[in-house]
C-alpha cells in the first residue's frame, strides 16, 4: 500500500506561502517554524520541504540528501534555541503520526519543545 499525501494541508500552505510563519531555520529541504500554539517556551515545528506525510513515509521514500538535511535541521534548531546539551537544559522532539498519534496536520513535523521542565507532559 503507498502512502496519501492530502496538499491541502495547512504546512503544505505554509511551503507554497499561502499562509504565514514565523520562520527560525530555512535550508534546501526544510523549514523550521513556531508552532501557533505553543506548550512551552520553545515550541519550534520543523518540517521537510518535500510531500511527506509522517516520519515513517520519509524514511520509506525521502533521498539521503534530505534525510541529513531534516536531521541536522532538527540539531541546528536545538542550537538557535540554546536547548542543547552544550548550551542549554536540553529539549523534547516527538512527531505524531496517525490517528493513534492524534497528528492534526498531515504533513511530517517534529515538534521541538523545551525551555521549561518538561515533566511527563506529551503533545
Ligand atoms: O500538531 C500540529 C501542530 O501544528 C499543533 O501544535 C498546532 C500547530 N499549528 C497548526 N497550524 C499552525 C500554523 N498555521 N502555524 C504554526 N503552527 C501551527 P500535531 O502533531 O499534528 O498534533
Amino acid at each position: 500500500m503507498s502512502y496519501t499525501y492530502d496538499d491541502k494541508n495547512i504546512f503544505a500552505k505554509i511551503l507554497r506561502g499561502e499562509i504565514p510563519n514565523t520562520t527560525v531555520l530555512e535550508t534546501q529541504h526544510s523549514l523550521a517554524f513556531r508552532d501557533l500554539y505553543p506548550q512551552a517556551p520553545t515550541h519550534v515545528l520543523v518540517i521537510p520541504k518535500g510531500a511527506y506525510v509522517s516520519y515513517d513515509h520519509f524514511a520509506a521514500e525521502a533521498s539521503e540528501d534530505e534525510i541529513v538535511d531534516f536531521t541536522r535541521a532538527i540539531g541546528e534548531v536545538c542550537r538557535l534555541e540554546g536547548v542543547t546539551l552544550t548550551a542549554g537544559n536540553g529539549f523534547r522532539m516527538i512527531s505524531n503520526a496517525g490517528e493513534d498519534g492524534v497528528q492534526e496536520v498531515p504533513h511530517l513535523h517534529v515538534h521541538i519543545l523545551g525551555g521549561r521542565p518538561l515533566g511527563l507532559m506529551l503533545t
